[in-house]
């Protein structure tokens, strides 16, 4: 019988194989995670700990969470002496609410990373006019910047502002920041201040189990991750901590914050951390790296402004303002030629999040498809192109002329020869490089 949501499935499977997947929190998972969290798994209630469950008939569900839990400790090459591990959060947000619910009082001081600088929503984003998100409304948050000159954490700096602040919490980690953390200092600056040390290392966390980048597991209490970016798994999130913090960490989880866990979703989780562990894995975690790099110089070549100079990690971050255009412009054309980025605000951002100066790129789904060193120098080509080709079209200040540049300039890419022309090309390539079909 025909079914629209499948259709639909399908129609968004083949937008998914002839376009480049460039957005650096997505990627592609395994076959048999797809198995795991497609399964019958999903019909069961399962609320408390392995053996220690509310409901009857969890036997099964027991084992494949411990299971998951044994891999996670086993991919960052953990013991479980000092380390536990909590499974069960949905997604990264609400693993990182679970912390604070478990960790802090209401009107505690945290420290965290600029939203525009590189940080996350998650760890407290507010404005001077607005408190976007609940825990700004709750804790007292403060944030560290980047150096204005190197677009690089300032550790001296930061220690300063922590010596001032005093937070119960200081935390590390974001989407757009290139470069690889300095766990060591963050962790010391914390215990003189007597914070915890949170470390949120989501985008990194595949490049972490592959050793490839930092671990910040020696001089973290408690250190977050998603688990479908750089780890490759299905949706969901891992909360690791101190052996002393675990039973405050379970309780801030269940029932502190959530109901039943997606056990299906923790299936998925438990087979990519036992993939996370092969050579196979490594070799990927550090193609990725070397993908994204490849794309940093080619366009610092080109002289395109790489934020920090370049990246450590699985993301570029490109400050478009030398060009005279902006991440809404560029990504938009991006995608008619099938080049799906995201726009981004960069340091010292000087535009709205919705029409930012930048575009943020990665590596992890287009090296999952196999694509190297001669890709990355074609992929980056064509980038370059375009921010050439569209560099013309200049997004006016005054908003109320906006509305018609952007309804006018969305039609006009439809039907630019030059972009269909670079779609073409782009479906050649990733006709070469295709995915699995299960
Ligand atoms: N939305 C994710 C990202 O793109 O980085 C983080 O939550």
């Amino acid at each position: 019988m025909k079914n629209r949501i499948l259709d639909l499935i399908k129609k968004e499977q083949v937008r998914q194989q002839n376009t480049l997947m460039m957005i650096p929190s997505e990627n592609y998972t395994y076959s048999e995670v797809y198995k795991a969290v497609g399964s019958f798994l999903m019909h069961k209630y399962a609320e408390g700990q392995p053996k220690k469950r509310y409901y009857q008939g969890n036997q099964v569900i027991d084992e494949i969470e411990l299971v998951c839990k044994q891999n996670a400790l086993l991919a960052f090459g953990l013991s479980d002496a000092k380390w536990h591990v909590n499974v069960q959060a949905h997604s990264g947000a609400e693993a990182n609410l679970a912390v604070y619910n478990a960790l802090l009082d209401p009107g505690d001081k945290i420290m965290s990373m600029f939203l525009p600088d590189g940080g996350h929503l998650s760890h407290g984003w507010y404005t001077s006019d607005r408190k976007i998100t609940l825990v700004s409304k709750i804790f007292d948050v403060s944030f560290y910047k980047v150096d204005e000159k190197t677009q690089l954490l300032n550790y001296e700096a930061i220690e300063k502002q922590a010596n001032i602040i005093k937070p119960k919490m200081i935390i590390s980690g974001g989407t757009a920041y290139p470069r690889q953390i300095n766990h060591e200092y963050l962790g010391a600056i914390a215990q003189r201040v007597g914070a915890y040390y949170l470390a949120d290392v989501s985008h990194e966390a595949g490049l972490i189990a592959a050793r490839v980048n930092n671990s910040p597991f020696e001089y973290a209490d408690v250190v977050t991750m998603t688990t479908h970016k750089t780890l490759r798994g299905p949706k969901g999130a891992l909360i690791f901590c101190k052996k002393h913090l675990a039973e405050k960490i379970d309780f801030g989880v269940f029932p502190g914050l959530q109901g039943g866990p997606h056990m299906h979703s923790i299936a998925g989780v438990a087979i990519a951390l036992e993939k996370a562990r092969s050579v196979a894995f490594r070799k990927y975690a550090d193609q990725v790296i070397k993908n994204a790099q490849a794309l940093a110089e080619y366009f610092i070549g080109k002289g395109l402004n790489v934020v920090s100079g370049g990246t450590d990690k699985h993301l570029v971050l490109v400050d478009l303002r030398n060009k005279s255009t902006n991440g809404w412009i560029v990504a938009n054309a991006l995608e008619i030629a099938g080049i799906i980025v995201n726009r981004n605000t960069v340091p010292f951002e000087t535009a709205s999040p919705f029409y930012p100066s930048g575009i943020r790129l990665g590596t992890p789904a287009i090296t999952a498809r196999g694509m190297k060193d001669s890709q990355m120098k074609m992929i980056a080509e064509w980038i370059v192109k375009i921010i050439d080709h569209v560099k013309e079209d200049t997004m006016p200040l005054d908003s109320s002329l906006r509305s018609e540049f952007l309804v006018s300039f969305k039609n006009k890419i439809q039907k630019d020869k030059f972009l269909l022309s670079v779609r073409k090309e782009v479906e050649n390539l990733c006709k070469n490089y295709p995915l699995s079909e299960d």
